[in-house]
């Protein structure tokens, strides 16, 4: 009966929590962030906006990426192009990195390829998390140098992170011809590649699900079962 009072409790305070967010960009700041529509590829359902978008400087030669992550495990792709419509032509900046543990997780020193100095671009973020893939844009300026440190850059304390090998992210489309069959077709190519992968996938405890109110509900009340049990 505490028991499951207590799981009860526990299902309440993940949902809460989760209500903060998959996960939040901290530095650079994102292009927008809708914590529902967040698994909306390519930029969490905002579209870059030159005009309208906080714009950062971001140097080449290595800068800061800061997250919060609000999932016990979420594994990160870092990606950027210089298409501002973003329909595709990405280069991954990292290989993909599984954060393990809460909150806060920085890479301090992403590199662009050098070339890009002096343009437009976007930076794209890739979450594999329990709840699907989720997604942030970045609208940034690509300049010489290297970042200073950011205060906001720092890795949770007992938060560990490896590379990992991950099917589900590795095989987004890329390119501009993949991805510009867009419109309703992306879901559909992410979702397939989503289930081919499913069970060579590190991430394959917690289930990955379609983005259904129901679905997302599950597995968020077993993620929450798996964290009260820890
Ligand atoms: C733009 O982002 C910076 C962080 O890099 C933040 O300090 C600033 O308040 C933001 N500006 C607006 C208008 O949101
Ligand atoms: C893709 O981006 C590269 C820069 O990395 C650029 O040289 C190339 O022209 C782009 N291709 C397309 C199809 O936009
Ligand atoms: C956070 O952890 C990653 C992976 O271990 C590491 O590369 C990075 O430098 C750490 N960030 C900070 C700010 O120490
Ligand atoms: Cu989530």
């Amino acid at each position: 009966m505490v028991k499951s009072l207590t799981l009860v409790g526990c299902l309440f305070a993940t949902l809460i929590s989760h209500s903060a967010g998959h996960f939040l960009m901290l530095y650079p700041p994102s292009i927008g962030f809708d914590d529902a529509l967040e698994a909306t590829p390519p930029c969490g359902s905002f579209t870059v906006d030159f005009s309208k978008d906080n714009v950062t400087d971001f140097h080449v030669g290595g800068d800061v990426l800061a997250m919060q992550s609000f999932h016990p495990q979420v594994t990160w792709l870092f990606r950027a192009t210089l298409d501002l419509t973003v329909s595709g032509n990405w280069t991954d900046l990292l290989p993909a990195v599984q954060q393990t543990g809460l909150n806060s997780f920085c890479e301090p020193s992403v590199a662009i390829p050098a070339s890009w100095a002096g343009s437009k671009g976007v930076i794209g973020l890739a979450a594999d998390s329990p709840d699907g893939i989720l997604y942030q844009c970045l609208a940034v300026n690509f300049v010489t140098g290297v970042g200073g440190p950011q205060s906001v850059c720092k890795n949770e304390t007992g938060t560990t992170a490896t590379f990992v090998a991950d099917p589900v992210l590795s095989s987004l489309p890329a390119s501009a011809a993949a991805t510009s069959s867009t419109g309703t077709s992306t879901g559909t190519a992410t979702s397939t590649a989503t289930s081919t992968s499913k069970p060579s996938s590190a991430n394959t405890a917690y289930g990955y699900s379609g983005f259904g109110m129901l679905a997302w509900v599950t597995v968020v009340g077993s993620a929450t079962f798996l964290a009260c049990l820890l």
